[in-house]
């Protein structure tokens, strides 16, 4: 399913917004969002879907569905193969609350696990699942920042795929980390 622009006439609109660790995190529209080289709007039907990828593989509007992950109305989900790096997806929902493993927040958003973990439990599959556990989407922004701690010995740039979906609306990325500490920062707006 393609993702729409803004202005949907349904009450939805979206505003995307990117921004590297070096520089302040100006608005944008959606349009400006995509000349950013580092975010890469992709709509990649590649036929069946594949299981880890973070990637929408058959284009049904979900990410790794039939996997065993947990899907949600709202869900963000960030995948990367380099398996000693280490990449968070930080997600802050419309009432400013961080979401955490293992703890539902008042907006009914969850987080998964944190890969590549402590004790490797991802297991080579790195991939960070946050989605709406409980109750229907609150309206309002959410924040989704993609930052490398570390490299974890891995070669440089990590290649994260994120798949974000909000309600019948979603979309694919592809964000490059370069460095420990280098972020991307991507804007929704329900
Ligand atoms: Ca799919
Ligand atoms: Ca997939
Ligand atoms: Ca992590």
């Amino acid at each position: 399913m393609a993702w729409r622009r803004g202005g949907l006439g349904c009450g939805l609109c979206l505003a995307l917004a990117a921004c590297g660790a070096a520089k302040p995190a100006p608005r944008t529209t959606e349009s400006a969002a995509e000349d950013d080289a580092t975010v890469v709007s992709a709509t990649l039907a590649t036929g069946p879907e594949l299981c880890s990828n973070a990637t929408d593989d058959n284009q049904n509007g979900l990410f790794d569905e039939g996997c065993g992950l947990s899907l949600g109305l709202v869900q963000f989900l960030a995948g990367w193969d380099a398996a000693k790096a280490d990449v968070d997806l930080r997600v802050v929902d419309p009432n400013g609350e961080l979401i955490e493993v293992g703890r539902v927040a008042r907006s009914g958003l969850t987080k998964d696990r944190d890969c590549p973990g402590r004790a490797s439990e991802c297991q080579g599959r790195n991939l960070e699942n946050v989605y709406l556990a409980e109750g229907q989407p609150i309206k309002g922004e959410y924040r989704l920042r993609l930052r490398l701690e570390s490299l974890g010995g891995e070669a440089p740039p990590v290649r994260v795929r994120l798949g974000a979906r909000l309600g019948a609306i979603s979309r694919s990325y592809e964000v490059l980390l370069d460095a420990p500490e280098a972020e991307r920062e991507i804007r929704f707006k329900l």
